[in-house]
Protein backbone atom coordinates (compact mmCIF):
# COMPACT_ATOMS: atom_id res chain seq x y z
CA UNK A 1 0.00 0.00 0.00
CA UNK A 2 0.91 3.47 -0.25
CA UNK A 3 1.83 5.48 2.45
CA UNK A 4 -0.28 8.78 2.67
CA UNK A 5 -1.28 11.41 4.87
CA UNK A 6 -3.74 14.03 5.57
CA UNK A 7 -2.46 17.45 4.78
CA UNK A 8 -4.66 20.31 5.14
CA UNK A 9 -2.77 22.66 2.81
CA UNK A 10 0.37 24.85 2.73
CA UNK A 11 -1.59 26.65 6.51
CA UNK A 12 -1.22 23.52 7.98
CA UNK A 13 1.55 23.16 11.20
CA UNK A 14 2.33 19.69 9.93
CA UNK A 15 5.17 20.66 7.14
CA UNK A 16 5.74 18.38 3.77
CA UNK A 17 9.27 18.20 4.69
CA UNK A 18 7.88 16.91 8.41
CA UNK A 19 6.35 14.53 6.66
CA UNK A 20 8.84 13.38 4.16
CA UNK A 21 10.97 12.58 7.34
CA UNK A 22 8.40 10.41 8.91
CA UNK A 23 8.31 8.23 5.53
CA UNK A 24 5.43 9.96 3.74
CA UNK A 25 4.88 9.33 0.10
CA UNK A 26 1.66 10.44 -1.05
CA UNK A 27 -0.57 13.77 -0.18
CA UNK A 28 -4.28 13.29 0.65
CA UNK A 29 -5.64 17.25 0.41
CA UNK A 30 -9.00 18.96 -0.99
CA UNK A 31 -8.90 22.68 -2.15
CA UNK A 32 -10.20 23.70 1.30
CA UNK A 33 -10.75 27.63 -0.27
CA UNK A 34 -12.45 26.67 -2.86
CA UNK A 35 -16.31 26.95 -1.76
CA UNK A 36 -18.68 23.53 -1.33
CA UNK A 37 -20.04 23.37 -4.99
CA UNK A 38 -17.96 25.36 -7.22
CA UNK A 39 -15.61 24.04 -9.74
CA UNK A 40 -11.85 23.41 -8.78
CA UNK A 41 -10.05 24.78 -11.94
CA UNK A 42 -7.02 23.37 -13.75
CA UNK A 43 -5.02 26.70 -12.41
CA UNK A 44 -6.25 26.18 -8.52
CA UNK A 45 -5.26 22.46 -8.91
CA UNK A 46 -2.24 23.22 -10.46
CA UNK A 47 -0.85 25.63 -7.81
CA UNK A 48 -1.47 23.02 -4.92
CA UNK A 49 -0.18 20.10 -7.01
CA UNK A 50 3.29 22.17 -7.61
CA UNK A 51 3.45 23.31 -4.00
CA UNK A 52 3.42 19.44 -3.27
CA UNK A 53 5.88 18.78 -5.59
CA UNK A 54 8.21 21.55 -4.84
CA UNK A 55 8.26 19.64 -1.27
CA UNK A 56 9.07 16.65 -2.53
CA UNK A 57 6.11 14.63 -2.81
CA UNK A 58 3.24 14.02 -4.82
CA UNK A 59 -1.05 14.59 -4.63
CA UNK A 60 -1.85 10.85 -4.34
CA UNK A 61 -5.87 11.66 -3.18
CA UNK A 62 -8.24 14.07 -3.32
CA UNK A 63 -10.45 14.25 0.30
CA UNK A 64 -12.61 15.12 -0.16
CA UNK A 65 -14.36 16.81 -2.80
CA UNK A 66 -17.53 17.37 -1.26
CA UNK A 67 -20.64 16.56 -2.49
CA UNK A 68 -23.03 19.27 -1.61
CA UNK A 69 -26.52 18.71 0.18
CA UNK A 70 -28.78 19.46 -2.70
CA UNK A 71 -27.08 16.55 -4.57
CA UNK A 72 -27.77 14.60 -1.82
CA UNK A 73 -31.54 15.77 -1.19
CA UNK A 74 -32.21 16.14 -4.43
CA UNK A 75 -33.01 19.91 -4.48
CA UNK A 76 -33.60 21.78 -7.84
CA UNK A 77 -30.11 22.98 -8.09
CA UNK A 78 -29.20 19.51 -8.14
CA UNK A 79 -28.34 19.54 -11.71
CA UNK A 80 -26.15 22.55 -11.76
CA UNK A 81 -24.67 21.44 -9.11
CA UNK A 82 -23.14 17.91 -10.99
CA UNK A 83 -22.24 19.53 -13.42
CA UNK A 84 -19.69 21.42 -11.57
CA UNK A 85 -18.61 18.27 -9.98
CA UNK A 86 -18.27 16.71 -13.38
CA UNK A 87 -15.58 19.21 -13.96
CA UNK A 88 -14.13 18.83 -10.84
CA UNK A 89 -13.32 15.67 -11.64
CA UNK A 90 -12.36 16.46 -15.59
CA UNK A 91 -10.05 19.14 -14.63
CA UNK A 92 -8.42 17.02 -11.84
CA UNK A 93 -8.11 14.49 -14.45
CA UNK A 94 -6.23 16.64 -16.79
CA UNK A 95 -3.77 17.70 -14.02
CA UNK A 96 -3.19 13.94 -13.30
CA UNK A 97 -5.17 13.36 -9.99
CA UNK A 98 -7.07 10.22 -10.47
CA UNK A 99 -8.87 9.20 -6.76
CA UNK A 100 -11.27 11.08 -5.29
CA UNK A 101 -12.63 10.27 -1.76
CA UNK A 102 -16.53 11.62 -1.08
CA UNK A 103 -19.28 10.40 1.18
CA UNK A 104 -23.00 10.95 0.77
CA UNK A 105 -23.89 11.33 4.73
CA UNK A 106 -26.79 14.26 4.87
CA UNK A 107 -25.59 17.02 6.73
CA UNK A 108 -23.49 15.80 9.43
CA UNK A 109 -20.27 14.10 8.26
CA UNK A 110 -18.37 12.24 10.93
CA UNK A 111 -19.66 12.67 14.46
CA UNK A 112 -18.32 12.05 18.04
CA UNK A 113 -18.77 13.62 21.27
CA UNK A 114 -16.04 13.93 22.65
CA UNK A 115 -11.86 14.86 21.01
CA UNK A 116 -10.42 14.59 24.17
CA UNK A 117 -11.12 11.32 25.98
CA UNK A 118 -8.32 10.19 28.50
CA UNK A 119 -6.44 7.37 28.21
CA UNK A 120 -4.96 5.71 31.61
CA UNK A 121 -1.83 6.57 29.98
CA UNK A 122 -1.79 10.29 29.94
CA UNK A 123 -2.59 10.67 25.97
CA UNK A 124 -6.23 11.28 24.59
CA UNK A 125 -8.22 9.86 22.08
CA UNK A 126 -12.30 11.02 20.20
CA UNK A 127 -15.09 9.15 21.59
CA UNK A 128 -18.51 8.50 20.57
CA UNK A 129 -20.60 8.76 23.67
CA UNK A 130 -24.60 7.18 22.52
CA UNK A 131 -26.15 9.29 25.68
CA UNK A 132 -24.20 12.24 24.76
CA UNK A 133 -25.40 12.64 21.17
CA UNK A 134 -29.42 11.74 22.72
CA UNK A 135 -28.74 14.66 25.49
CA UNK A 136 -27.34 17.07 22.04
CA UNK A 137 -30.24 15.42 19.82
CA UNK A 138 -33.42 15.55 22.42
CA UNK A 139 -32.12 18.34 25.05
CA UNK A 140 -29.84 21.01 22.96
CA UNK A 141 -30.98 20.85 19.46
CA UNK A 142 -34.43 19.37 20.31
CA UNK A 143 -35.63 18.03 17.66
CA UNK A 144 -39.42 16.81 17.01
CA UNK A 145 -39.95 13.19 18.60
CA UNK A 146 -35.87 12.94 18.66
CA UNK A 147 -36.63 10.61 22.01
CA UNK A 148 -38.34 7.74 20.20
CA UNK A 149 -35.14 7.22 17.75
CA UNK A 150 -33.01 5.92 21.37
CA UNK A 151 -33.36 2.79 23.16
CA UNK A 152 -34.40 3.56 27.31
CA UNK A 153 -31.07 3.24 29.03
CA UNK A 154 -29.78 5.66 26.76
CA UNK A 155 -32.57 7.70 27.31
CA UNK A 156 -32.60 7.47 30.63
CA UNK A 157 -28.85 8.56 31.06
CA UNK A 158 -29.57 11.70 29.04
CA UNK A 159 -32.58 12.29 31.19
CA UNK A 160 -30.28 12.13 33.75
CA UNK A 161 -27.36 14.61 32.70
CA UNK A 162 -29.86 17.47 31.19
CA UNK A 163 -30.62 17.94 34.85
CA UNK A 164 -27.22 19.05 35.48
CA UNK A 165 -26.60 20.53 31.91
CA UNK A 166 -24.16 23.75 32.32
CA UNK A 167 -23.73 26.00 29.63
CA UNK A 168 -20.76 24.88 29.43
CA UNK A 169 -21.39 21.40 28.61
CA UNK A 170 -23.99 22.43 26.07
CA UNK A 171 -21.82 24.86 24.54
CA UNK A 172 -18.74 22.14 24.58
CA UNK A 173 -21.41 19.21 22.90
CA UNK A 174 -22.51 21.98 20.29
CA UNK A 175 -19.03 22.69 19.26
CA UNK A 176 -17.61 19.23 18.83
CA UNK A 177 -20.73 17.16 17.18
CA UNK A 178 -21.63 20.22 14.64
CA UNK A 179 -18.45 22.53 14.45
CA UNK A 180 -14.67 21.28 15.25
CA UNK A 181 -15.21 17.99 13.64
CA UNK A 182 -17.27 19.25 10.50
CA UNK A 183 -16.03 22.89 9.55
CA UNK A 184 -12.62 21.14 8.16
CA UNK A 185 -14.14 18.68 6.11
CA UNK A 186 -17.13 20.30 4.20
CA UNK A 187 -17.91 23.97 5.34
CA UNK A 188 -21.37 23.69 6.15
CA UNK A 189 -20.75 25.18 9.48
CA UNK A 190 -17.94 26.84 10.03
CA UNK A 191 -15.63 28.16 13.31
CA UNK A 192 -17.54 31.83 12.14
CA UNK A 193 -21.25 31.02 12.31
CA UNK A 194 -22.14 32.86 14.92
CA UNK A 195 -25.58 30.85 15.52
CA UNK A 196 -24.21 27.11 14.70
CA UNK A 197 -27.51 25.19 15.91
CA UNK A 198 -29.76 27.83 14.17
CA UNK A 199 -27.82 26.81 10.67
CA UNK A 200 -27.35 23.22 11.66
CA UNK A 201 -31.36 22.91 11.71
CA UNK A 202 -32.06 24.95 8.45
CA UNK A 203 -29.92 22.24 7.13
CA UNK A 204 -31.72 19.65 8.99
CA UNK A 205 -35.51 20.74 7.39
CA UNK A 206 -33.68 20.43 3.92
CA UNK A 207 -34.22 16.72 4.20
CA UNK A 208 -37.89 16.50 5.54
CA UNK A 209 -39.33 13.52 3.43
CA UNK A 210 -35.92 12.14 2.49
CA UNK A 211 -35.94 8.60 3.52
CA UNK A 212 -33.43 5.83 2.99
CA UNK A 213 -34.59 5.00 -0.55
CA UNK A 214 -35.17 8.05 -1.84
CA UNK A 215 -31.16 8.84 -0.65
CA UNK A 216 -30.43 6.17 -2.52
CA UNK A 217 -32.00 7.37 -5.48
CA UNK A 218 -30.39 10.08 -5.72
CA UNK A 219 -26.82 8.65 -4.74
CA UNK A 220 -27.81 6.27 -7.52
CA UNK A 221 -28.22 9.23 -10.07
CA UNK A 222 -25.50 11.53 -9.15
CA UNK A 223 -23.05 8.06 -9.84
CA UNK A 224 -24.79 7.73 -13.12
CA UNK A 225 -24.56 11.30 -14.14
CA UNK A 226 -20.83 11.38 -12.98
CA UNK A 227 -19.40 7.64 -14.16
CA UNK A 228 -18.97 8.85 -17.99
CA UNK A 229 -16.49 11.38 -17.05
CA UNK A 230 -14.59 9.15 -14.51
CA UNK A 231 -14.57 6.61 -17.13
CA UNK A 232 -12.87 9.46 -19.84
CA UNK A 233 -10.54 10.71 -17.17
CA UNK A 234 -9.76 7.45 -15.46
CA UNK A 235 -10.84 9.17 -12.15
CA UNK A 236 -11.29 6.74 -9.06
CA UNK A 237 -13.83 7.73 -6.84
CA UNK A 238 -14.26 6.19 -3.36
CA UNK A 239 -17.12 6.72 -1.31
CA UNK A 240 -16.19 7.10 2.62
CA UNK A 241 -18.57 5.13 4.55
CA UNK A 242 -20.86 6.36 7.22
CA UNK A 243 -19.13 7.19 10.34
CA UNK A 244 -20.66 6.22 12.69
CA UNK A 245 -22.49 3.58 10.71
CA UNK A 246 -25.94 4.41 12.00
CA UNK A 247 -28.82 6.75 11.12
CA UNK A 248 -28.10 9.38 13.29
CA UNK A 249 -30.85 12.56 13.64
CA UNK A 250 -33.39 11.36 12.08
CA UNK A 251 -31.77 11.45 8.63
CA UNK A 252 -30.78 8.11 6.65
CA UNK A 253 -27.69 6.74 6.35
CA UNK A 254 -27.10 4.41 3.20
CA UNK A 255 -23.18 3.16 3.53
CA UNK A 256 -23.24 1.35 6.90
CA UNK A 257 -22.88 -2.02 6.04
CA UNK A 258 -21.92 -5.09 3.55
CA UNK A 259 -24.99 -4.86 2.40
CA UNK A 260 -24.96 -1.47 1.47
CA UNK A 261 -21.64 -1.42 -0.41
CA UNK A 262 -22.92 -4.50 -2.26
CA UNK A 263 -25.59 -2.11 -3.21
CA UNK A 264 -23.68 0.99 -3.91
CA UNK A 265 -20.96 -1.04 -6.63
CA UNK A 266 -23.62 -3.43 -8.27
CA UNK A 267 -25.96 -0.18 -8.45
CA UNK A 268 -23.43 1.31 -10.94
CA UNK A 269 -20.97 -1.52 -11.42
CA UNK A 270 -18.15 0.13 -12.95
CA UNK A 271 -14.68 0.04 -11.66
CA UNK A 272 -14.54 3.56 -11.14
CA UNK A 273 -17.22 3.79 -8.74
CA UNK A 274 -15.46 2.53 -5.40
CA UNK A 275 -14.96 2.67 -1.85
CA UNK A 276 -13.10 4.14 0.67
CA UNK A 277 -12.65 1.37 3.30
CA UNK A 278 -12.50 3.11 6.24
CA UNK A 279 -12.29 0.92 8.93
CA UNK A 280 -12.19 2.63 11.90
CA UNK A 281 -15.93 3.85 10.53
CA UNK A 282 -17.04 0.03 9.58
CA UNK A 283 -15.27 -1.13 13.00
CA UNK A 284 -17.84 0.63 14.93
CA UNK A 285 -21.16 -1.23 14.19
CA UNK A 286 -20.58 -4.93 15.80
CA UNK A 287 -22.45 -6.55 13.13
CA UNK A 288 -19.50 -5.74 10.90
CA UNK A 289 -16.85 -7.70 10.47
CA UNK A 290 -13.78 -5.74 8.76
CA UNK A 291 -11.21 -8.01 7.06
CA UNK A 292 -14.03 -9.93 5.89
CA UNK A 293 -15.32 -6.60 3.95
CA UNK A 294 -11.87 -6.36 3.07
CA UNK A 295 -11.28 -9.26 1.19
CA UNK A 296 -14.64 -8.85 -0.42
CA UNK A 297 -14.39 -5.35 -1.48
CA UNK A 298 -10.35 -5.43 -1.90
CA UNK A 299 -10.38 -4.94 -5.93
CA UNK A 300 -12.83 -2.17 -5.55
CA UNK A 301 -11.46 -0.11 -3.17
CA UNK A 302 -9.38 2.85 -4.00
CA UNK A 303 -8.24 4.63 -0.79
CA UNK A 304 -7.97 2.49 2.37
CA UNK A 305 -8.34 4.62 5.85
CA UNK A 306 -6.49 2.40 8.68
CA UNK A 307 -8.09 3.12 12.01
CA UNK A 308 -9.74 0.98 14.81
CA UNK A 309 -12.51 1.27 17.61
CA UNK A 310 -13.69 -0.43 20.22
CA UNK A 311 -17.38 -0.94 20.95
CA UNK A 312 -18.36 -0.67 24.57
CA UNK A 313 -21.10 -2.71 25.76
CA UNK A 314 -23.66 -0.15 25.63
CA UNK A 315 -22.59 0.85 21.80
CA UNK A 316 -20.25 4.01 22.93
CA UNK A 317 -17.07 3.56 20.59
CA UNK A 318 -13.79 4.61 21.31
CA UNK A 319 -10.97 4.99 18.75
CA UNK A 320 -8.84 2.18 19.34
CA UNK A 321 -4.86 1.78 19.24
CA UNK A 322 -4.11 1.18 15.34
CA UNK A 323 -3.14 -2.53 16.30
CA UNK A 324 -5.62 -3.38 18.43
CA UNK A 325 -9.30 -3.07 18.33
CA UNK A 326 -12.38 -5.05 16.29
CA UNK A 327 -10.43 -3.10 12.69
CA UNK A 328 -8.19 -5.77 12.96
CA UNK A 329 -5.40 -3.93 11.58
CA UNK A 330 -2.91 -6.72 10.78
CA UNK A 331 -5.17 -9.06 8.87
CA UNK A 332 -6.47 -5.82 6.66
CA UNK A 333 -2.89 -5.26 5.21
CA UNK A 334 -2.95 -8.69 4.75
CA UNK A 335 -5.43 -8.73 2.43
CA UNK A 336 -4.41 -5.98 1.11
CA UNK A 337 -0.97 -6.68 0.36
CA UNK A 338 -2.12 -9.71 -1.30
CA UNK A 339 -5.12 -8.19 -3.42
CA UNK A 340 -4.31 -4.39 -4.46
CA UNK A 341 -1.09 -3.86 -3.02
CA UNK A 342 -0.75 -0.09 -4.80
CA UNK A 343 -3.92 1.29 -3.47
CA UNK A 344 -3.02 4.25 -1.13
CA UNK A 345 -3.84 4.04 2.71
CA UNK A 346 -3.79 6.35 5.31
CA UNK A 347 -3.71 6.45 8.65
CA UNK A 348 -6.74 7.62 9.88
CA UNK A 349 -6.77 10.07 12.72
CA UNK A 350 -4.51 9.22 15.83
CA UNK A 351 -3.93 10.18 19.60
CA UNK A 352 -3.42 13.19 20.99
CA UNK A 353 -0.10 12.99 22.91
CA UNK A 354 3.34 13.94 23.70
CA UNK A 355 2.34 17.86 23.17
CA UNK A 356 -0.16 17.79 20.56
CA UNK A 357 -2.60 19.01 22.45
CA UNK A 358 -2.47 23.18 22.05
CA UNK A 359 -0.84 22.95 18.38
CA UNK A 360 -4.42 23.53 17.31
CA UNK A 361 -4.93 20.75 14.74
CA UNK A 362 -7.77 19.53 13.45
CA UNK A 363 -9.62 17.09 15.68
CA UNK A 364 -8.11 13.74 15.19
CA UNK A 365 -5.35 15.14 13.51
CA UNK A 366 -2.59 14.97 15.71
CA UNK A 367 0.86 14.85 14.22
CA UNK A 368 2.62 12.47 17.31
CA UNK A 369 -0.53 9.80 17.41
CA UNK A 370 -0.28 10.17 13.61
CA UNK A 371 3.14 9.42 13.55
CA UNK A 372 2.74 6.45 15.57
CA UNK A 373 0.14 4.57 13.93
CA UNK A 374 1.92 5.37 10.40
CA UNK A 375 4.72 3.42 12.22
CA UNK A 376 2.96 0.64 13.15
CA UNK A 377 1.18 0.12 10.29
CA UNK A 378 4.61 0.43 8.53
CA UNK A 379 5.21 -2.11 10.79
CA UNK A 380 3.18 -4.27 9.80
CA UNK A 381 3.25 -4.10 6.04
CA UNK A 382 6.91 -4.68 6.32
CA UNK A 383 6.20 -8.48 8.52
CA UNK A 384 3.49 -8.97 5.88
CA UNK A 385 5.43 -8.33 2.85
CA UNK A 386 8.30 -10.36 4.55
CA UNK A 387 5.73 -13.65 4.47
CA UNK A 388 4.87 -12.69 1.07
C1 LIG B 1 -12.96 12.46 9.29
C2 LIG B 1 -12.97 12.00 7.92
C3 LIG B 1 -14.21 12.38 7.14
C4 LIG B 1 -13.94 12.11 5.67
C5 LIG B 1 -15.09 12.44 4.78
C6 LIG B 1 -14.79 11.97 3.38
O1 LIG B 1 -11.95 12.40 9.92
O2 LIG B 1 -12.72 10.64 7.84
O3 LIG B 1 -14.54 13.69 7.33
O4 LIG B 1 -12.87 12.88 5.25
O5 LIG B 1 -16.24 11.87 5.23
O6 LIG B 1 -15.69 12.52 2.48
Amino acid sequence: MEKTWRWFGPKDPITLSMLRQIGVEGIVTALHDVANGEVWTVEAITAMKNYIEQGGLHWSVVESLPVSEAIKYGGQERDLLIENYKLSLENLGRCGIHTVCYNFMPVLDWARTELDHAWADGSTSLYFSRAEFALFDCFILQREDAAQDYDEATMAEARRMAVTLTDEQRHRLVDTIIVKTQGFVNGNITEDDAEPLERFRELLSLYKGITHARLRENLQYFLEQVMPVCREWDMRLCIHPDDPPMPLLGLPRIVCNEADIDWLLSCVDDWHNGLTLCCGSLSANVQNDVPRMARRFARRTHFVHLRSTDVLPNGDFIEADHLKGRAHLVEVCRIFEELNPDVPMRVDHGRTMLGDEDKGYNAGYSFHGRMMGLAQMDGVMAAVKSQK
